[in-house]
């Protein structure tokens, strides 16, 4: 039977973890997930605020300062697969309400639909039919899709939502992969992973998700790191061209 656990990067996110895990918790009895935040040391006692609701199945990954999205998922993924913890898949998701918790159970299905040792990455996608974005912005909405677009096109990886960070890797995803090798820090994490598990072979379920624009708290999207994701992936886009088998090593156990 699979096994799910949740990794939730903060920074600065006291009010939006309280109303997440607040509405994750009926869905926590049906599934029986852990969650992991992972903290680099919010100012306004983010971590604190998590321990202070003293849900068993939540624990916290306290980091000494911000370091960003990519080295933050790093370290979650180094907490939650060791053997002991024999999780069958692990969850991506922000803290700010954008990931609606109302679309896990879909994402759930999606991943268990695959055997449990089998790579797979199930991609939150915004869009593809059925999926849609509230309270964006125009120039928010377009440069997402430019986003998506220049990467798919780039790297030549067929998906519809390469920059969305709510998403399922099987642990058998995760094992086979350097994640010590990753390097990105912002969005762009998202398009390296996603990279990794194409080269990885990993089988990809789009499941459509209704992202929602933050209510509460400050956006960390910088104009760096839409120049890093513009750079980086200009960069992948060349070398896959120039040495196809160089990336596969790399990133690929
Ligand atoms: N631990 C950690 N979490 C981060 C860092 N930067 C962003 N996050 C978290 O990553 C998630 C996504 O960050 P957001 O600021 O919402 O950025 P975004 O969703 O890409 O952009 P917006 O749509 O503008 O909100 C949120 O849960 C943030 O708190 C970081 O440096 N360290
Ligand atoms: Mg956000």
């Amino acid at each position: 039977m699979s096994q799910f656990v949740i990794l939730v990067p903060t920074f600065n996110e006291s009010l939006s973890i309280v109303e997440l895990l607040k509405k994750m918790e009926p869905l926590q009895r049906t599934y029986n997930f852990n969650l992991v935040v992972i903290d680099d040391n919010s100012p306004d006692k983010t971590a604190e605020t998590v321990d202070n609701l003293n849900y068993p199945w939540v624990s916290v990954i306290r980091r000494p300062g911000k370091a960003g999205l990519g080295a933050a998922y790093r370290a979650g993924f180094a907490r939650v697969l060791t053997p002991e913890h024999n999780y069958t898949h692990v969850v991506t998701m922000d803290a700010d309400g954008s990931h609606r918790v109302e679309d896990l159970p879909a994402m759930f299905a999606a991943a268990s639909t695959i055997s449990d040792n089998e790579s797979v990455i199930v991609l939150g996608t915004r869009w593809m039919p059925g999926g849609s974005v509230v309270n964006w912005p125009r120039s928010r909405q377009l440069l997402s899709r430019t986003g998506t677009r220049y990467a798919r096109i780039t790297l030549g990886i067929p998906l519809n939502d390469l920059t969305g960070g709510f998403r399922i890797y099987s642990s058998a995803l995760l094992n086979s992969l350097k994640l010590k090798e990753m390097t990105a820090t912002g969005y762009c994490f998202q398009i390296e992973m996603a990279m990794a598990a194409d080269l990885a072979g990993a089988k990809t379920i789009e499941v459509p998700i209704t992202f929602v624009e933050r209510v509460n708290g400050v956006s960390k999207m910088s104009k760096a790191i839409v120049f890093e994701a513009l750079w980086q992936t200009t960069l992948w886009g060349l070398a896959r061209r120039l040495r196809p088998n160089a990336d596969k090593l790399h990133y690929v156990k």
